[in-house]
């Protein structure tokens, strides 16, 4: 099955699109979004070049010794800035039990791989865009950690990272319009939201055999997710009807996942999109080619995570609010509901700074 692509020209251009045009656009997005918990979408704004700076300073960082990598680590922040080593972040899967048995009444052939330990992958975690001056949550707006001898860094990770937050306050949008909400009921909420762009670096010299996870089956906490092209494939998606499905991200276009906030949002109409990472036979026949072809082995992502603003209520919005599950999601502060999500996955017992 292929994702629609949608192109955000049509949308950013609205002189060349008609009003039935627009909505029937809209009206794309949020049922891809519903149906499949992703989308993928081509920004003018964002080229594959662009893309290329990003991953190919992220393949020098990733590839550095160990022990420098692990200056850049934070854990008493929880590690929500800075490096993430590899073998820190668990997948959900391992940890929630009501998950692991739905897994087990799942077919065999959409079954996701079943990891024995946290993830093997490292990742780091880079803020962008405005905090707020006040906030209850001091702690997920931590300041950000530069790795010496990366002196485009700054400018790279943000160049990239509000490149992305762009494209998806446009998908935001069109997906409020889509779901017959205010054009602007999800981007009001994001704005000075703790969004992250936090790329995976994942070892294939060393983990390169077919079966392996980086990223065991889990849904993503936060709002929407973005994430450029990898140049190593491996990312599987679960469709809303069970169906796993293996997704092909084509050059110059973005993919977007839907997070647990956004299913908070919609009172379930939508609901966060559950995925994993796994070494497969296309990631192997991408690993000999980069060999031959003298390029990194490390698989990086290009991934931002968009959030809704921590001081924000996170209830369900508009018509949602009478939607017959909507008692599931009763309101909270979403920087609340980001911190009992952290609990759960890995970060809790970790000491706190503030
Ligand atoms: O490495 C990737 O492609 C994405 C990993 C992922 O699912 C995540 O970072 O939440
Ligand atoms: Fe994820």
């Amino acid at each position: 099955m292929d994702l629609p692509v949608i192109d955000l020209s049509d949308y950013l251009s609205t002189t060349a699109t008609s009003d039935a045009q627009l909505s029937e656009l809209c009206g794309v997005v949020s049922r891809s979004l519903r149906e499949t918990g992703a989308l993928l979408v081509k920004d003018p704004r964002c080229s594959a070049q662009d893309n290329d700076l990003f991953i190919d300073m992220m393949e020098r960082y990733f590839q550095s010794p160990r022990d420098f990598k692990l200056l850049q680590e934070r854990p008493h922040l929880h590690y929500q800035v800075g490096v993430t080593p590899e073998g820190v972040e668990v997948p959900r899967s391992l940890v929630d039990e009501e998950m692991q048995e739905k897994l087990r009444a799942m077919p065999e052939e959409y079954r996701p791989s079943s990891p024995k330990g946290p993830d093997c992958k490292w990742r780091y975690m880079w803020r962008v865009g405005p905090r707020p001056l006040q906030t209850k949550f001091k702690e997920l707006n931590a300041e950000p950690v530069i790795p010496e001898g990366f002196p485009k860094w700054k400018d790279t990770m943000d160049s990239w990272g509000y490149k992305m937050i762009s494209a998806i306050e446009v998908v935001a949008e069109m997906a409020a319009i889509g779901f017959g909400l205010p054009k602007d009921a999800f981007t009001s909420l994001m704005k000075q939201g703790p969004h992250l762009l936090a790329p995976t670096g994942s070892d294939l010299q060393t983990h390169g055999r077919e079966g392996t996870v980086f990223a065991g089956y889990h849904y993503d906490l936060n709002f929407l997710t973005i994430h450029g092209r990898s140049r190593f494939p491996g990312l599987n998606i679960w469709l809303r009807n069970g169906r796993k499905v293996e997704v092909k991200v084509p050059v110059g276009c973005l993919l977007i996942q839907t997070g647990k906030q956004i299913e908070w949002l919609t009172a379930g109409d939508c609901i966060a999109g559950m995925h994993e990472v796994v070494v497969t036979s296309r990631t192997t026949d991408a690993i000999k080619l980069a060999s031959e072809q003298n390029r990194s082995l490390w698989r990086v992502s290009s991934t931002l995570f968009a959030h809704i603003a921590s001081d924000a209520i996170l209830k369900p919005l508009g018509h949602f609010a009478e939607s017959p599950l909507a008692s599931k999601y009763p309101p909270l502060c979403a920087g609340e509901f980001v911190e009992k999500e952290l609990a759960v996955i890995n970060l809790k017992g970790q000491s706190k700074e503030s």
